[in-house]
């Protein structure tokens, strides 16, 4: 099998390189290279008008986005989160000196559980960082409610979630802030990158000083900041990609359509539901590989990787799993029962824009020859 060809789980959507010569000529010609020149402050524009938002940060990647996002804020002590992330959601706490607590995700979104939220606050929280599991909008209204009640900040990680409408406009515009990521296994990127969503200028502003290590001019220096600029390179990047973001996210809507029709025959796979008032972005596919599967979650990821397909264990380990986050009391297993199950059942398929109807027969028939 290792003749065939190899699908990986993602593959980024890249245009012809030619297409890129002409931003490259700019800067090669200005010799703008990075420090807000001038194809970041197109991006940002061009994001904004895209994204349907008002104010927009451009990173040099998501974590570094997500930590600023909460010295924007001054978050200090107790953070709820979620287990069922990527490791960069807590990470950007422990970076800030806070200590997450980790609150058990709900069974039809793996989305924190606002349920379980407010058991979880004590005097020493001071903020919420749900995230958009696989682009799939958190139960925003309920969070902002909580939030309300206690006089708490909502810091989405937004990292799954670029373009993802909910019943109200664009998901990025709740909370105090959203993080978005750029990286190259994203729907939309820049290589590396990230943006900070923000709902007014003068928040815009604080982030953009502390992304330039707390210069305002040549002299002043307002906060203790960090090097999270985005490159010109990256910039224009973001630029050309943005030409082919509608058709690259109108095929990954084919390739999420095909799974949802071939699927449901395959006893023991299931599907998350796409239910809710949302657009999605397609951005990932995951299946729960039950109990009446013939084969384990990671005995099919195995078996897949024999067909040279790439599946991922997103999010295998549960972040509570990892070292340095296990010892917190909010970390044990039978604190998270949700989290946990998922974890041990998650199988991300291959979704990408070139990903042909034949690739996603190849997997699909992987699945059910098991
Ligand atoms: N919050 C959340 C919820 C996140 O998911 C992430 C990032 C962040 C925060 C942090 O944002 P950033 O700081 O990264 O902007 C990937 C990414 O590295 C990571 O960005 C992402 N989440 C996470 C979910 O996945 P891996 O370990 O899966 O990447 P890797 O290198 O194994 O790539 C997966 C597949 O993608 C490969 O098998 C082939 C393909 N690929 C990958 C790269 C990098 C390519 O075809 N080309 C490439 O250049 O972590």
């Amino acid at each position: 099998m290792r003749d065939t060809k190899p699908i990986y789980v993602t593959q980024p959507h890249l245009p012809p390189l030619a297409e890129f010569l002409p931003y490259l000529e700019k800067i090669w010609d200005s010799r703008v290279l990075t420090n807000g020149g001038p194809f970041h402050a197109q991006l940002e524009a061009a994001l904004c008008d895209y994204l349907g938002v008002e104010h927009l940060a451009l990173f040099t990647n998501g974590t570094i986005g997500l930590i600023t996002a909460l010295q924007a804020l001054r978050i200090t002590g107790e953070v709820i989160t979620t287990p069922y992330s990527f490791v960069a959601t807590a990470h950007s706490l422990v970076w800030n000196g806070i200590k997450p607590v980790f609150v058990d995700v709900h069974p039809d979104t793996l989305n924190l559980d606002p349920a379980r939220i407010e058991a979880a606050i004590t005097p020493q929280t001071t903020a919420i960082m749900p995230v958009h599991c696989y682009g799939h909008p958190c139960d925003v209204d309920a969070i902002e409610k909580i939030a309300d009640n206690y006089n708490l900040k909502v810091i989405y990680d937004a990292a799954h979630a670029f373009g993802v409408k909910c019943h109200c406009g664009s998901v990025l515009t709740h909370g105090d802030l959203s993080v978005l990521s750029f990286h190259a296994t994203k729907v939309f990127n820049t290589f590396e990158g990230g943006a900070i969503i923000c709902p007014d200028a003068k928040t815009k502003v604080r982030i953009d000083h502390l992304k330039n290590f707390g210069f305002v001019d040549e002299t002043i220096v307002v906060a203790p900041g960090i090097n999270g600029k985005m490159s010109e390179f990256n910039a224009a990047l973001g630029l050309l990609q943005l030409k082919g973001i509608d058709a690259a996210l109108a095929r990954r809507r084919e390739v999420d359509a095909l799974y949802r029709r071939l699927l449901p025959e395959i006893k023991g796979i299931r599907i998350l539901s796409d239910s809710g008032e949302h657009t999605s972005n397609y951005a990932y596919f995951p299946v729960m590989v039950e109990d009446d599967y013939p084969l384990s979650r990671d005995g099919l990821y195995t078996r897949l990787r024999e067909q040279n397909i790439f599946s991922r264990r997103y999010f295998y380990p549960l972040i509570t799993d990892f070292p340095m986050y296990r010892g917190l009391p909010s970390a044990q297993a039978e604190n998270l029962p949700v989290a946990t199950a998922a974890a041990r059942k998650a199988l991300c398929l291959p979704i990408y824009p070139g990903l042909t109807d034949e690739d996603v027969y190849r997997v699909v028939d992987c699945l059910r020859s098991a």
